[in-house]
C-alpha cells in the first residue's frame, strides 16, 4: 500500500495538491478539514460541536479527529493506499495513527511536508475567503491556525523525520510545477508501484 500523509501549514496547498495524487494514484483521500466541514453542513451534533472551534481558528480535538479516521479505514478496507490531508496535526494524533495501520498490517510510506512562506499563506488564504466564503479564511483567524501549527502541528515533521519519512518539497509555483515535484520525491518511495 502507498500511504502518504501530505503536509503543511494552512493555505500550503495540501487540498489541492491531493486532488492531483488521489487521480494518478487510485488511492482514498482522507481530508479531516473536510469530514469536519461535512458535519457541519449536515448540521450533526459532532458539526454542532465543532463550529465554534473551527471558526476561532483552533484545533479540534484529538479524539473527535482519530474517530473520523478509524470509521474511514474501516469502511475503505481493500484500498490500494491513503492521502491524509490535514492529518494528523497533533503528535497524539501521529502515533494513533501508526497504531491504526499497524492493526491493518501497513504503515505510512513517506510524509509530503510543502514549505511555503507565511506571507504567501496569508495571501491564498485571504482570497480564497473573498471567493468560497468559508468563515475561518480571514486575517485573524488564519494568523491564529497558522499560529496553532507553528504551535502544535510543525512537531509532527520531526516525529516522521525520525522514522526516515520526511520529504520537503518548496511549495511555491505553479500547481503543476509542485505536482511534479511531488511526484519525483514519490519515485524513490517503495510501494510506489
Ligand atoms: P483544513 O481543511 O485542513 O484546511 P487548511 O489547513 O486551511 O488547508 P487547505 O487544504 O484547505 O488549504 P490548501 O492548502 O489546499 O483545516 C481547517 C480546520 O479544520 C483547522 O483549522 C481545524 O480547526 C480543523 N481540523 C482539520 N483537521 C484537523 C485535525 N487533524 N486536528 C484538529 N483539527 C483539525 O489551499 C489553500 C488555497 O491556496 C486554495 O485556495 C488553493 O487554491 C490555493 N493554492 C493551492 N496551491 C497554490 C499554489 N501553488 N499557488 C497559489 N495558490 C495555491
Amino acid at each position: 500500500m502507498l500511504n502518504i500523509v501530505l503536509f503543511g501549514p494552512p493555505g500550503a496547498g495540501k487540498g489541492t495538491q491531493s486532488a492531483i495524487l488521489i487521480e494518478k494514484f487510485g488511492l482514498i483521500h482522507l481530508s479531516t478539514g473536510d469530514m469536519l466541514r461535512a458535519e457541519m453542513a449536515s448540521g450533526s451534533e459532532l458539526g454542532e460541536r465543532v463550529k465554534n472551534i473551527m471558526a476561532e481558528g483552533k484545533l479540534v480535538s484529538d479524539e473527535i479527529v482519530i474517530e473520523l479516521i478509524r470509521k474511514r479505514l474501516d469502511t475503505h478496507k481493500d484500498a490500494n493506499g491513503f492521502i491524509f490531508d490535514g492529518f494528523p496535526r497533533t503528535i497524539a494524533q501521529a502515533e494513533a495513527l501508526d497504531r491504526l495501520l499497524a492493526e491493518k498490517g501497513t504503515a505510512i510510506s513517506v510524509m509530503i511536508s510543502l514549505v511555503v512562506p507565511t506571507q504567501e499563506l496569508v495571501k491564498r488564504l485571504i482570497k480564497r475567503g473573498q471567493e468560497s466564503g468559508r468563515a475561518d479564511d480571514n486575517e485573524e483567524t488564519i494568523l491564529r491556525r497558522i499560529g496553532e501549527y507553528n504551535e502544535k502541528t510543525l512537531p509532527v515533521a520531526t516525529y516522521y523525520q525520525q522514522q526516515g519519512k520526511l520529504k520537503e518539497i518548496e511549495g511555491v509555483g505553479s500547481i503543476e510545477e509542485i505536482a511534479a515535484r511531488i511526484q519525483t520525491a514519490l519515485q524513490s518511495v517503495a510501494g510506489n508501484a
